[in-house]
């Protein structure tokens, strides 16, 4: 009697310790059928309990079916723990060897146009300018208006215009999609008092069709400077200077005669061609030279409007397209690659 309440709670507290150690379902099953299973020495022990004397029977009776209950809830447990931790088996097979040189990433990169417009900005920021940016939706005021570009003025023709709602566009606050980057440096004049030295980057739209050099929606980089003093000597140097940081330090320039209704006079600037140095090749349309930007001397109808006074104020302006720049930088044949989202094209831009 002593001997087998002994061997009960021995087995049970093997049992539990077994049921402890178990860490998956397989292990758990085979401590179930050694300790509760048919040829389980608990089992046998209960199956025997007619053959033990009827004074002790009820003792045993109950201290067996307790070890048993006590296995059980002990396996249930487990199980219930086990649950959520897959088997060695699973974890097997799903090992990953952690030292394997892992994917590179693959890594974006800025489009060629950002890159160019930055690089065109960076230089001005060299000598002094501020960068600043502004709306594209503009008032027909600040996109002519107040650029010396009249209503009815024949320089009108020169833009091609989106207008937001065709029927207010002649009303007196029609709004468009600004056709240049000007009207920023207006609003800029109109709440600063000079020196101003600053250039705007920023998408332009023009309505027109479409071809190897035109596109309806397009960068410009204009610059203005304004101060006591400036004269179109500050306007070469500044330009001839801009054209040697990106084309090169051996490039000439050449200024000549343009139109442009906000500056007086206007001028064109061209470099010489850096792939024939001038002798005449096909980027340069054997000219030798390369037209890059046009530019003036601010109109002085522009700065009386901001207010202020033309007697004693003078400034330069320019205004360039980066995709134009880039073009001829890189020799690339259509503005349309641009936009094209062609990796093959995209991708030659480090
Ligand atoms: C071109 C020519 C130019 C300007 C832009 C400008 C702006 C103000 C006042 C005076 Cl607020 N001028 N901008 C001046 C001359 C030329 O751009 O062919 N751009 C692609």
């Amino acid at each position: 009697m002593e001997a087998l309440r002994k061997e009960l709670e021995t087995l049970q507290a093997e049992a539990l310790e077994l049921v402890k150690k178990s860490v998956d379902a397989a292990q758990l099953e085979k401590v179930r059928v050694s300790f509760l299973g048919r040829k389980a020495r608990l089992t046998a022990i209960l199956r025997q309990l007619p053959t033990v004397p009827p004074e002790e029977r009820p003792v045993v009776g109950q201290l067996a079916n307790t070890v048993k209950r006590a296995i059980e809830e002990g396996i249930e447990a487990r199980r219930a723990a086990l649950g959520s931790i897959p088997s060695d088996e699973i974890l097997r097979k799903d090992q990953i060897d952690v030292t394997l040189p892992g994917r590179r990433p693959s890594l974006g990169r800025l489009h060629p146009l950002t890159q160019i417009i930055r690089e065109i900005c960076g230089v001005f920021v060299e000598m002094g300018f501020a960068v600043m940016e502004g709306p594209e939706v503009e008032w027909d005021y600040y996109n002519f208006e107040a650029l010396n570009i009249p209503e009815d003025h024949p320089a009108r023709d020169m833009w091609d215009t989106f207008w937001i709602d065709p029927a207010s566009a002649r009303t007196s606050t029609p709004m468009l999609l600004r056709t240049h980057t000007s009207p920023m440096q207006i609003r800029i004049m109109e709440q600063t008092r000079p020196p101003v030295r600053v250039v705007v980057p920023g998408k332009c739209y023009r309505y027109e069709a479409v071809d190897a050099s035109h596109e309806s929606q397009f960068d410009q980089v204009e610059g203005l400077a304004v101060d006591e003093q400036i004269t179109f000597a500050d306007l070469k140097g500044t330009l001839h200077t801009f054209a040697r940081r990106l084309f090169g330090k051996d490039r000439k320039t050449r200024f000549r005669c343009d139109y442009f209704p906000f500056v007086e006079p206007g001028v064109d600037m061209s470099i010489d061609c850096f792939l024939c140095k001038g002798t005449g090749c096909r980027l340069c349309k054997d000219t030798g030279w390369l037209e890059i930007l046009g530019a003036g001397m601010v109109h002085p109808n522009v700065l009386a409007r901001v207010g202020y006074d033309p007697a004693r104020y003078t400034g330069f302006a320019f205004g360039l397209g980066p995709a134009r720049v880039a073009m001829l930088k890189y020799g690339i044949e259509d503005i349309r690659f641009f936009h094209g989202n062609d990796l093959r094209f995209l991708r030659q831009f480090p």
